[in-house]
């Protein structure tokens, strides 16, 4: 079920799962700012390949990823801590208008590059100790529209799917990381590249 609303003027839709707060801005950024933002951060992000070790075999992260963020702001993931690059102008303006959308400041962001429908992100939640028990998280998408899909963790018949298309921004909230898992397949089909940013706040004395 869906409930849709303004917000600074964008529409917002409240997509209603159990056990999550998702929230839909379908055109956060216009299709022009999001296609001139895709051409730029392709080109200029600092990309690299992740490997990956399943089942004691190294893989090769099938996308592009970056990791930025305030100093300190570091964050361990696939056995890896990555610290951060810092932001550029454009991208801190992007994150203010983000924060301002959402209600909450970022300091960070993982940056994913679908180079095409073969690349992809497998299952998971954003669940790792350094963001925290409830985080909010900020997914922009720019470029090819793909398949979002989330599958709840104990409920195995709650089942969702969207589309994220270019210029929407997609906000998890609440209980989603810890009850949910989430997942972008592979579509062979599609030939156009995707970017992704998922903002993110690290907590930086988590161990503390
Ligand atoms: O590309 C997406 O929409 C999701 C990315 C994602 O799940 C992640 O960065 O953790």
């Amino acid at each position: 079920m869906q409930q849709s609303s303004l917000c600074f003027g964008q529409s917002l839709e409240n997509i209603q799962l159990e056990d999550a707060e998702l929230e839909l801005f379908p055109q956060l950024l216009t299709s022009e700012q999001a296609h001139d933002l895709l051409q730029q951060l392709h080109k200029t992000v600092a990309w690299h390949t992740e490997t990956i070790r399943i089942a004691g075999v190294e893989r090769l992260v099938p996308r592009l990823t970056a990791w930025y963020g305030d100093k300190g702001a570091n964050y361990s993931y696939s056995g890896v801590v990555h610290h951060p690059v810092a932001w550029s102008e454009r991208l801190l303006a992007l994150k203010k208008q983000i924060e301002v959308a959402c209600h909450t400041q970022f300091n960070s962001a993982l940056f994913n590059l679908y180079r095409d429908g073969k690349d992809s992100v497998a299952w998971h939640s954003d669940d790792e100790p350094e963001l925290g028990a409830r985080p909010i998280i900020a997914s922009l998408s720019l470029g090819a529209p793909r398949s979002f899909q989330l599958k709840h963790k104990k409920h195995k018949h709650l089942r969702h799917k969207l589309t994220l298309s270019s210029g929407s921004l997609l906000v998890m909230r609440g209980d989603t990381q810890q009850c949910w898992l989430h997942q972008v397949p592979k579509e062979p089909a599609i030939t156009e590249p995707r970017i992704n940013i998922t903002f993110r706040n690290i907590i930086t004395n988590h161990n503390q």
